[in-house]
Formats: C-alpha cells, structure tokens, sequence
C-alpha cells in the first residue's frame, strides 16, 4: 500500500473561487474506491495546510495573495519530502498549480537531481516582472528555477531546486512574452501541439523521458487539467483550444508508469465550480485510475 494520496485544497495561486474543492470533487467521483480496486489504502494520507480567506489579501497586485501560497507550499514541501522518504508515491489532488512549488521543493530535498514532466497548456514560467494577471499559479516553474520572490524561491531551502535541462513542456500553446524569452534563453524542452500531432505521443514520451534520463535520478510529472482539450475540462479556469486528447493523455501516464525512476504525480487546477456537474472530477478520477493500472508492477506498488 504505497500510493499516498495527498490533497491539497486550496485557489490562492488565482482568483477563481473554486480550487480549494478540487480534491473534494475528485473524492466525490470516486477517489477512494479507484485506490481500492488498485490495492491501494483508501484514505487521504496527508493534507496540506490552506489559511482562512480571511488571513489572505490581495496585497502585490504582482504577487496576489503571496502569504497564502507560501503558507500551503511551505506546509506542502514537508508533506511531499517525508511521503518520499517513506518510500511511499505521492499522489497529490489539487488545489491551482502554484502547489508545485511544494511539490518539487519537497520532492527535490530527496532526490537533488529532479526531473519533472509539465503537462500544460502554459508555461507557468512568469514572474512578478513579467506575469499578465500576477496570479501566482502561473509562476511555479520559475520559482523552482530560481526566479521570483525570495518568499517563494526559498521554500525548502535557497538552493534552486530545478535545472532547466530537467524540464519538459507536453502540450504547450499559451506562452507568455516573459516566458517565451526564458524558455529561449534556457534551452528548455517543449512538446507542442504541432509536434505532437506530427510525430504522436508515443515518440515524444520516449523522447522526453530518455531525455530526462540523461541527467536526472528520478522525475514526476505534474498534471494540469488544462493540457487536455477544452471540451474534455469544463471545469478549469484556463482552458486553451486545441489541446490534448484523452488517448494520448493516457500515453503520457502510461510512460511515465513505466519506468521505475518515476517517483510522484499530481492532478490540479479542477475546479467545480466552473461547471454544471462533476465532469472535470470525474476525468480526474478516471485519469488517476489509469495511471494507477499502468503501474500496478512498478516497485512503488505493494
Ligand atoms: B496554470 C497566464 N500565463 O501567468 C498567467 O493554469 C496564465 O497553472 C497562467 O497553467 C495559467 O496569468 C496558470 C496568463
Ligand atoms: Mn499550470
Ligand atoms: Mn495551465
Ligand atoms: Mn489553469
């Protein structure tokens, strides 16, 4: 019984009320009982800490609501390193994406060398400086690269947390000037619509995990709903036409399933208050299970 399932509810990395009922709409479609069917222990194995949205302001309109993001990543960085240290896999339900500064502080204190797969359709690579909305959801992987507010870049430590060569980008197509230039300047590996469409998602799976491999110990692989196609996620804030299908969406999990280095995963950004219904929860759910079922032989599942 190896899957820990982590939740994280919380919508201050953006404005959207909503968020912060993204694991209890991915209970409510059947969380606990896709961990059954797979073996795994049907609880919640942890639970970031979230401040009352009475303790949060709006303050830098460039850093909106900066001391709650910090509190959850700080309390959530804790969560992920200890889960790793058990030998356990993290699954963690958001909650927006600015979690994922926990998640890779926590992850790499473990593992120094991290890889980490973006599933996304942006590049959540802005900082104060070059962020459109200040939301800080669409910071993540630049405070794991070192750039942004000391606040967040020192969760887990000031060391930086992820080399640019350890990222990969799958389904990017909503990119920022600000982002644009880093991604340029840094090398970054991106998989965009147009490549998967020409050379399938099978090819760029094995592409970019070899690639991984060269330089990493271990990776995970962070999952925004909003990768997938519009009309597969009513139930997101930032929906981006012409997205990821759910074929290769499942070819994405299955890769990742498949190697033994793959050590944590996670599911943000449903929010179920954007639709009428639990669609969004449900793929979530449906997603978690597949994954699940390509890894019942991997070394993290007992
Ligand atoms: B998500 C935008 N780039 O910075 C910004 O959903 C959108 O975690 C960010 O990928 C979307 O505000 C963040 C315009
Ligand atoms: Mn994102
Ligand atoms: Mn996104
Ligand atoms: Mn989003």
């Amino acid at each position: 019984m190896n899957i820990a399932y982590i939740s994280v509810p919380y919508r201050y990395g953006q404005g959207k009320p909503g968020t912060e009922q993204g694991p209890a709409a991915v209970e409510q479609a059947g969380l606990f009982e896709t961990l059954a069917v797979h073996g795994q222990e049907a609880v919640r194995y942890g639970e970031a800490a979230v401040l009352s949205e009475d303790a949060v302001r709006e303050e830098d309109p460039q850093l909106k609501r900066l001391e709650g993001v910090v509190h959850t990543t700080n309390d959530l960085h804790l969560i992920v390193r200890d889960t790793l240290t058990e030998q356990r896999f993290p699954l963690l339900v958001g909650g927006d994406h600015s979690m994922a500064i926990g998640t890779i502080a926590g992850l790499q204190q473990v593992v120094p060398r991290l890889g980490v797969i973006w599933f996304d359709a942006h590049g959540d690579l802005n900082t104060p400086d070059t962020s459109p909305s200040g939301n800080i959801h669409g910071m993540p992987l630049a405070v794991a690269l070192g750039e942004g507010h000391q606040r967040l870049t020192e969760i887990g430590g000031s060391d930086v947390k992820l080399q640019p060569e350890h990222l990969v980008f799958i389904g990017l197509r909503d990119v920022d000037a600000g982002e644009q230039e880093l991604i340029d300047r840094l090398g970054i590996r991106v998989y965009d619509m147009e490549a998967i469409r020409t050379r399938g998602m099978d090819t760029i799976m094995e592409e970019a995990i070899a690639y991984l491999k060269e330089t990493t110990d271990a990776f995970y692989l962070s999952f925004d709903m909003d990768g997938l196609d519009p009309s597969l996620v009513e139930g997101t804030g930032t929906r981006v036409a012409d997205g990821i299908l759910l074929d290769d969406a499942k070819t994405v999990l299955r890769h990742c399933a498949e190697q033994e280095d793959f050590i944590a995963a996670e599911f943000v950004e449903v929010n179920p208050l954007l639709e009428e219904g639990n669609g969004t929860a449900l793929l979530a759910n449906e997603l978690i299970g597949n994954l699940l079922q390509y890894m019942r032989n991997h070394r993290l599942v007992k």
